[in-house]
């Protein structure tokens, strides 16, 4: 059986992990392999009804338990419905946000416990990791400018004071210190052209190893 690679796009809010991912798509592509792009939350028909759920401003309400478990929910859907039979297939997996998402987001910027958080992650992927985290790392005051500019509402998390996306962000810079090998951070602050050559190099060296 073939084993594929996977490849997260991964950082602050409106670092350009969606414009980057669709450069990173189209460089794979043209270099001749099989790509599948997802995302999370998402990447799978019931992860998209879950990922309405999370990020809808009509949920006010919603629990940072309740939070962490449909997105635990959604990325166990997603690695059995899609990542699995996609790596097994020999294809490489590209997805915009992944599991570093919930360290930062629901344990460093909500405070939610590590261990809770890792057993939640623990239940959905396992002892699963993903082979490189390029981390696309930005001021999220400068990330939300970019999303406004895009057209956008801001979503339910978005919308969570400056310090939330703060600490966020620290959680990705975190992580990245105290496991090297498997994220690279890409300063986002840069043209788009220049950020996009970075995460390509990363990407290029990834697939060489
Ligand atoms: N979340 C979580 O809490 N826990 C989890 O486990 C997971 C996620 C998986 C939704 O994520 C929320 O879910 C997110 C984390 C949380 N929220 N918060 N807060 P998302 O990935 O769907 O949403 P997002 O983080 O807000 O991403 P985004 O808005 O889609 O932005 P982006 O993909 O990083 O950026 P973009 O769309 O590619 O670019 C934004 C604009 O900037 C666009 O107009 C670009 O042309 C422009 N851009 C991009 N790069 C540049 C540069 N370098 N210079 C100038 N302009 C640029």
């Amino acid at each position: 059986m073939n084993k594929g690679i996977m490849i997260v796009c991964d950082g602050s809010n409106g670092a350009g992990k969606t414009t980057v991912i669709k450069a990173i798509e189209k460089f794979l592509i043209d270099s001749g392999h099989e790509v599948v792009l997802t995302r999370e939350p998402g990447g799978t028909p019931i992860g998209e009804k879950l990922r309405e759920i999370i990020l809808s401003k009509e949920n006010p309400e919603m629990t940072d338990l309740t939070e962490l478990m449909l997105f635990g929910a959604g990325r166990a859907q997603h690695i059995q419905e899609k990542i699995i039979p996609s790596l097994n297939a020999g294809k490489i997996v590209l997805s915009d946000r992944f599991d570093a998402a919930t360290f930062s987001f629901q344990h460093y910027a909500r405070g939610l416990d590590f261990d809770l958080v890792k057993s939640v992650n623990d239940l959905a992927i396992g002892s699963f990791k993903p082979d490189i985290n390029i981390i696309l790392d930005l001021d999220p005051k400068v990330g939300l400018e970019r999303v406004r500019g895009r057209g956008d509402e801001l979503d339910r998390l978005e919308d969570e004071d400056m310090n939330f996306l703060i600490r966020a962000r620290e959680g990705y810079l975190e992580q990245a210190k105290a496991e090297p090998s498997l994220f690279a951070i890409i300063d986002a602050s840069v043209s788009l052209e220049e950020v996009i050559n970075k995460a390509l190099i990363t990407v290029k060296n990834h697939l060489n190893k």
